[in-house]
């Protein structure tokens, strides 16, 4: 049934893509464009494809008695192995779609899913993925029993979840619960560390799938990373220093992509690592401009963000690949919604000073660029600015006083205006390359240097 790809030696499932367009979604040129794409990551030979508008889903099997009978026939045609829904399916449709087509059935939720128990390399990301998976199929164990004969391999069938289907409901139960417990504890302990590297200014990518985060992240910061033209390529968060133009260093996180109809338990399970993005200063927020379903993917993004509470966060739109955005009308249209984007080309470099002077300017909106004079003995001060803000340099004066240029939220100006303090807006720049961060503080070491 399945056949051998040449190049990796790997049998790959034939897979038919079907997708209802329900009455109150709007139909694009291509609308199995992105579920092809979900669906060659995980790593499946595409035969065939079926749409359906429809306006509710049918209560037993989603798609239409009709074009169930259909699929069935194309199926047996095309000798698949498995047909991949791009809508969120019911256990009992699952079922009843199975028992029809003779074939196993995949809904989105377990597509991606899957290509998250591939992808995910840490033990953190493992750990996340398999509470996921283990949530997903608990109120789906009955079909597991049934179908244990026919569903036993493949796509949707693998990480670390994989193992717990023969077990029964309790033992799940009690996985679901040590796993929570295990990643609430990395969780906080994510938190702390975060949040004692407070003296550094962090910026953080966030954005769809495949929008080119990672590929950003190597340009600004030589971190080679991986970046690839697979969906969910990152699952881990990398933080690199970035020396920003006219400002000095920053710290910049790369983590995990956003998708439409996120399943709700990844968001949850993967809370510790998009920790970084959750305490940032700022966040980056990459579309990628050549995609025809742009918009869509930033609101998508958006409701993440949502959930995460920090949509409030300060962003910067970044328009990237625009190295394929032949017609620059669509370029125009995205910016009369979004007039303070910045477009760039992450791979060949276009448009990088215009972002590094628009972060810098987003920063400064929000700290203060300061020279503050002190006695050099004034240890309050010191630990308040330690605390809350970022020292750059310090130079004592002959008269035992200290000259600080740091960076304070405004937030925390209050904090310092005291008898003997003399505050003023910071006067030379010094080039950034000859910036240097004094008074390195811990969680240090957290910042992954990359081979
Ligand atoms: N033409 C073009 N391709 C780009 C650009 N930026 C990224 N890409 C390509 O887009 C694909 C995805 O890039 P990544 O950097 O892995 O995307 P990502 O946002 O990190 O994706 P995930 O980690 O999977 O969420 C890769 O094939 C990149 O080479 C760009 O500016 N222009
Ligand atoms: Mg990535």
């Amino acid at each position: 049934m399945q056949s051998l790809d040449r190049a990796s030696g790997v049998a790959r499932e034939k897979a038919i893509l079907v997708r209802v367009v329900l009455q109150s979604e709007s139909l694009n040129e291509q609308p199995l464009a992105e579920l092809t794409g979900l669906a060659e990551t995980a790593g499946a030979k595409i035969v065939g494809e079926m749409t359906q508008r429809r306006e509710t889903p049918d209560m037993t099997t989603y798609l239409g008695r009709g074009k169930v009978g259909e699929l069935k026939a194309l199926a047996a045609n095309l000798d698949a192995d498995v047909a991949i829904f791009d809508n969120d399916l019911n256990p009992a449709q699952i079922r009843n779609l199975e028992q029809a087509l003779g074939i196993k059935v995949l809904d989105r939720t377990e597509l991606i899913l899957d290509i998250f128990a591939t992808n995910a390399r840490s033990s953190e990301s493992r750990l996340a993925v398999e509470l996921a998976q283990l949530e997903y199929s608990l109120p789906r164990l009955k079909r597991m029993w049934t179908h244990l004969s026919r569903i036993k391999a493949g796509i949707g069938m693998r990480g670390p979840g994989e193992k717990q289907l023969e077990v029964d409901r309790r033992l799940v139960e009690k996985r679901i619960h040590d796993l929570r417990e295990e990643l609430g504890g990395i969780e906080r302990r994510k938190e702390r560390l975060v949040a004692s590297r407070h003296d550094r200014l962090t910026v953080s990518l966030v954005g769809y799938t495949n929008a080119g985060k990672s590929t950003l992240m190597n340009t600004l910061t030589g971190a080679g990373v991986l970046a690839a033209d697979k969906l969910f390529a990152t699952l881990d968060t990398r933080t690199r220093r970035w020396q920003l133009d006219n400002w000095g260093p920053v710290l910049l996180s790369d983590t995990v992509g956003f998708i439409r109809d996120l399943p709700h338990g990844l968001v949850h399970s993967f809370k510790a690592t998009l920790e970084e993005a959750r305490q940032a200063d700022l966040l980056l927020h990459v579309a990628d401009a050549s995609n025809p379903e742009v918009f869509d993917q930033i609101s998508a993004v958006y409701k993440v963000l949502q959930e995460l509470h920090i949509e409030e966060k300060d962003t910067v739109l970044v328009l990237n690949k625009i190295d394929r955005v032949h017609d620059r009308s669509d370029l125009a249209r995205i910016f009369a919604r979004y007039p303070n984007a910045v477009s760039i080309s992450a791979s060949s470099g276009e448009g990088l000073r215009n972002l590094q002077h628009a972060v810098s300017e987003a920063l400064s909106r929000s700290f203060a660029d300061l020279d503050i004079e002190a006695s050099a003995s004034d240890g309050r001060l010191f630990a308040f600015l330690a605390a809350h803000g970022e020292i750059l340099e310090r130079s004592y004066t002959e008269d035992d006083r200290v000259i600080i240029h740091c960076r304070l939220p405004q937030r925390h100006l209050g904090g310092i205006r005291q008898e003997g303090v003399t505050i003023q807006p910071h006067q030379n720049l010094v080039p950034a390359e000859t910036t240097e961060f004094l008074g390195l503080i811990a969680g240090d070491d957290a910042i992954e240097e990359v081979a």
